[in-house]
Order: C-alpha cells, then structure tokens, then sequence
C-alpha cells in the first residue's frame, strides 16, 4: 500500500517569470518530499490523485500529501480515502499506536497525530500542521508582491530619502535603514518663533527635504510699547499730541493735544494801542509780531490827536475861503467851518 505520495496541483501560471521562480521552488521542496517518501514507501503511480486535497488554494502547492484525497472508484466497507488509496482506517501501519485514520503519515512512526512539515507556494515557503490525521493549511503567502530572486529595489522613504528593498516570501522587505533623509517633509510650513512686530516666523520645507530661510508674517503696525507723537500748528506756535503702540502690536487712540507753545509776542489779529492816537490802534501780524504802524479802528475818520488834528475843507458852515474842520474826540470831523 502506498503510504506517502506526491502531489501536484498548479493554477494557470500568471506569467513567464512566476512559472520559472516555480520550477526553482519546486525543486527544492520535491527533495524534501521524496526523502519522506523514501522514508514510508515506495510511490505507486497507478493510485495517485493528481490533486491536493489540504491545501486547494495555494498555487502550485507541493507536499507529502497523506491526507484526504479523493479515491476513484470510491471507497466502500468502511474504508478511509487516503492519498487516492481506499485504506483500512484501523490499521497500524508504522506501529506508533495511533491508527491510519487518526496518523497523518502512516508509514513513518515520528509521525501521528501532531506533525508539522514544510510547505511552499510560489511566494515563498511555509508549514503546515498536522491534527487529528489532517494536514492543515500551508501557512505560505498565496498572493506575491515579488518573486523570489528579484533584484533588489530602491524606494522613497522618510524626507526625501531611499530605502532598498529585497524580495522575501513573495513580499518586498526593508533591507536597512532609510538613507538619505532630509529634515522635513517637502511643502509642508510650520512657525519657527516670533519675530518683529508681533509677527510669526514661518519656514517652509523645500522640495529637497530642507527648511527654507525663515519669513516674518502676520506683523502688525508698529512696535510694541513704542510711541508716536504729531504736531500741529496753533497760533504761531505748535503744540502735539501722542499715541502708544499697545502689546498687541496696534496703535492706541490719540491722546489729546498739548498746549500751544510759545511763540511771538500777539495772536495775529489782535489789537492795541500801544503808540498809536486814541482813534487808532495796532494789529498783530500773522507773524505774531506787532505791526509798528497806526491805522484808524474801524468805524474813525480821523486821529484826534488832542485836537490839533485838522484841515481844510469847503461847504457846511463855511462861507469863505479858507474854511478848516477839526478832529474832535469822537475821531470824527467837526462840521467845516470859516476859520
Ligand atoms: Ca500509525
């Protein structure tokens, strides 16, 4: 009775390379299998099922398959399928006490109820468990990033850096440390501090990894804690007013103006008699200085002059030539009169 068996299940090959790294893979787990077999028996050609019935989902599986396979023509009287080959289930076959039904490998007595073995699939290689007579799933990968033998590949990694990558278990692995890494990732900005009036320093990460030279932004109108003074004319003087820059960096209100300072000796405008006659006066310049020159006050003919003020005139009370009027008090002229 054959015990231990071969078997090969392959889905269709996704392309050339796969089917190559296979027949490499292939090789090296058939040696595996056929030193177990030469261990329990001898191969039988005649019985086998070309299927693998514990692992029907892993391409092109290869293991000692002592498990279920299906038997044609199906077993009867009670038999068990195992391998293609309809067996008595309660036979001992390598002696180790647990019956064919309950061993997964009845030709070799290491092997009973709890095994574990080697297994593979074209991504990589694996084990399976045996419980109970059963061999368990191939713990391989079924699905492959890479194949095995692949040369090694570069990829981004950290700020701008590159990692190597070696193919293992159908899977790209990080061979080593990220190399090459700049201080930051490219486009991204964050604030580096204050700076000026009241504003945020940003830097921002070049294209290469690399911070950029810092830009003050978000500033406001003045420096914190400073004070601004203006002035304006009042008279011919001046006088000013302040305002603070507040802690936030925004100019306070304005305060209110001082006083004028002193300039000149008259606001412009402004009169006085100063040496002028009763009826006249002198005005402040619009230098605030006082003008020097008499001019009659409004509403005056004539200066006074303590009555000496005269002079000829025709009409009136006149009758004859020469007639004179006098500059009475009231800074008129008194009615013409002979003299
Ligand atoms: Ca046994």
């Amino acid at each position: 009775m054959i015990q231990c068996e071969v078997v090969f299940t392959q889905r269709p090959a996704a392309n050339a390379r796969r089917t190559t790294a296979s027949a490499v893979l292939l090789g090296a787990v058939l040696g595996l299998a056929l030193a177990a077999c030469a261990n329990g028996g001898a191969p039988d050609a005649g019985t086998r099922t070309p299927i693998d019935a514990d692992t029907p989902d892993i391409p092109l599986i290869v293991d000692i398959d002592a498990g279920t396979a299906g038997c044609m023509p199906a077993c009867t009287g009670g038999q068990l399928c195992r391998s293609g080959i309809c067996i008595d289930p309660t036979i001992d076959a390598d002696a180790d006490g647990v019956p064919a039904a309950e061993d997964c490998d009845d030709t070799t007595a290491g092997i009973g109820r709890l095994a574990e073995r080697s297994c593979a699939s074209l991504c990589g290689v694996g084990v399976e468990q045996c419980a109970n007579g059963v061999w368990g799933a191939c713990s391989a990968p079924a699905t492959c990033e890479c194949t095995e033998g692949d040369p090694p590949r570069d990829v981004p990694c950290g700020f701008c850096g590159t990692q190597q990558q070696l193919c293992l278990g159908g899977s790209w692995m990080n061979a080593g440390a990220c190399n090459g890494s700049g201080e930051c990732a490219a486009g991204t900005s964050e604030p580096s501090g204050a700076c000026g009036r009241c504003g945020t320093s940003m830097r921002t990460c070049g294209v290469g990894c690399a911070w950029g030279a810092a830009v003050c932004t978000g500033e406001g109108e003045c420096v914190a804690g400073t004070t601004e003074t203006e002035s304006e004319a009042c008279g011919c003087g001046t006088r000013t007013r302040t305002r603070t820059c507040s802690g936030t960096c925004g100019w306070g209100a304005w305060g209110a103006f001082g006083a004028c300072s002193a300039a000149g000796v008259c606001t412009p405008g402004a009169t006085r008699t100063g040496s002028c006659d009763a009826c006249s006066q002198e005005v402040c310049s619009a230098s605030c200085t006082w003008s020097g020159t008499c001019s009659l006050r409004p509403g005056n003919a004539c200066d006074w002059r303590a009555g000496t003020n005269q002079r000829s005139c025709s009409g009136g009370m006149c009758i004859s030539s020469p007639c004179w009027q006098f500059c009475a008090s009231s800074c008129q002229y008194n009615p013409c009169q002979d003299r």
